[in-house]
């Protein structure tokens, strides 16, 4: 039977005030899943209210005892790990190895950010007057609108809500609609690790819910990861309100493979990081770059590959890649087929829907060969399992195609000669730069995020996390108990020496 989800508001689950529900479905075998409240303006206003609220308390809680709440969501969500993420794969299709990485990241960020409770580093500098003393310190903002997408529906949204809450932040979230129960169980695991009420809100719903929480003038910082065109639309409406934005937004990734590349790992790699999470990451390979020297071997060995993955349920531990996540996935994934066709692609295996493993929204592996690099193919985003070739015949020409996309989020390169390696590095003007290892799997205690079309210059996770929560207070102490004007003030230091 289906899961009644609720939207979680001042410390109690309760309905949407409209009364409203959707309901999310298992894209394996379209089985009705969970019903959530369609939330309305009024029940985000509702859960802002509430954060307004817990945040006169939440920002005078010590930050060592907020951190102390954040390892035991790690805790927590250890114990949980293996319920979480059958449902995350039930509610969003891809593989249970998959969901419990997900729930990984979201324990190795809550311990990260626990142990920031003990650090939240400022810094002191020298100040130009006797007797004085500066500091440059964090401080915590307000209430943070978290807007997160459905393909990782626990690290995602552990990205935003545990730097958010260590800096002493209170949260209104709007999960996915495709994943609300898994949203529900993430929340009440904040719930039972002690989390005071009111600190976390939950309200499910679509676009119109996103919408009404980037409007609320109770909403200091809006943290975003979606599609880039939905991204910019936040970005323009919150700029008009004179919000901080956080922005992660779509990839168009390359793995390059120069002539010398050690060819079993090149193989691994991309086909791990173009048709994992079924090509649902932001971070998954949709190009591959690769020198002529090198292109026929590694083509059939791909094309071998890529048959040789097992498609079907989740669930099941021997399947290899889950189903995309709904109807208009797949639409998009065929649509795009039809684009390349139409540009004049060769198809070296898939193109089309996976039709023999039920009634899902399967696609298979798909690998385009004779692709440019200006065709729709290898500019534009597709989010499904499609790889298309571009072959070069320089490290150069390979670097050039690599950065003339309307992304940068990740690359990657394979060789196995340091000085190609250390020019990647230098030019390749993406956010993550990969050597030898697939365009996925970026670690928590790093800057995440892209440049061009995949952001607007902040980042998440690691440090960078940080800034995208806080704002820097300076502070001045005066002790010298006399009359003293600063220099920057009058051009002339009075007052004694
Ligand atoms: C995403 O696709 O939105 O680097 C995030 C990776 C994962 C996170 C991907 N750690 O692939």
């Amino acid at each position: 039977m289906a899961e009644l989800i609720k939207n979680y508001i001042a410390g109690e689950w309760v309905d949407s005030a409209s009364g409203e529900t959707f309901e999310s479905y298992n894209p394996a075998n379209g089985e009705v899943l969970a019903t959530a409240p369609k939330s309305t303006s009024d029940d985000v206003d509702a859960a802002v209210k509430a954060a307004k609220a817990a945040y006169q308390q939440w920002r005078l809680t010590p930050a060592p005892r907020r951190g102390e709440i954040l390892f035991r969501v790690a805790q927590i969500l250890t114990d949980r790990k293996d319920d979480l993420a059958r449902l995350m794969t039930q509610e969003m299709g891809k593989i249970i190895a998959e969901t419990r990485g997900d729930v990984q990241e979201a324990i190795d960020m809550a311990y990260y950010m626990g142990g920031e409770g003990r650090r939240l580093m400022g810094y002191t500098a020298p100040v130009e007057m006797p007797n004085k003393f500066g500091m440059a310190i964090r401080d915590s903002v307000g209430v943070v609108g978290v807007i997160t997408p459905w393909n990782f529906p626990v690290a995602v949204p552990s990205w935003k809500i545990l730097p958010a809450l260590i800096a002493g932040n209170t949260i209104v979230w709007k999960p996915g609609e495709d994943v609300p129960a898994s949203a529900a169980m993430f929340v009440k695991v904040f719930i039972d690790a002690g989390l005071p009420k009111g600190v976390i809100n939950l309200v499910t719903g679509a676009g119109d819910t996103g919408a009404a929480l980037v409007e609320h003038p109770g909403v200091r910082i809006i943290s975003f990861t979606g599609s880039t065109e939905t991204g910019i639309k936040v970005y323009t409406k919150a700029a008009s309100l004179g919000k901080k934005v956080t922005l992660e937004m779509g990839g168009k990734n390359a793995i390059i493979v120069l002539d010398d590349a050690n060819l079993d790992l090149a193989v691994d790699a991309i086909t791990w990081s173009a048709y994992g999470t079924t090509g649902q990451r932001c971070t998954a390979t949709s190009r591959l770059i690769v020198q002529s020297g090198i292109k026929p071997k590694l083509l059939e060995r791909l094309v071998e590959k890529a048959k040789s993955l097992r498609l079907g349920d989740g669930l099941d531990e021997t399947v290899d890649v889950g189903p995309l996540v709904n109807q208009k996935a797949l639409d998009k994934v065929e649509h795009y087929m039809q684009v390349g066709k139409d540009e004049g692609v060769t198809v070296l295996c898939g193109g089309q829907r996976a039709t023999d493993v039920g009634a899902g929204f399967f696609f298979q592996p798909t690998l385009l060969d004779g692709v440019s690099a200006d065709m729709r193919v290898a500019q534009e985003e597709i989010f499904g399992p499609v790889l298309s070739v571009i072959e070069v015949e320089s490290l150069e020409e390979a670097i050039e195609v690599n950065n003339n996309v309307a992304y940068g989020l990740s690359s990657s390169i394979f060789t196995e000669n340091v000085n190609a390696a250390f020019k990647a590095i230098r030019d390749l003007t993406t956010g993550i730069v990969y050597i030898n290892h697939g365009t996925t799997g970026a670690e928590i205690q790093f800057p995440f995020g892209g440049t061009r079309g995949t952001g607007n210059g902040m980042r998440e996770a690691g440090q960078a996390a940080l800034d995208s929560f806080t704002e820097w207070k300076s502070v001045y102490v005066d002790y010298s108990g006399q009359l003293q004007r600063a220099q920057i003030d009058t051009d002339k230091v009075l007052g004694e020496q």
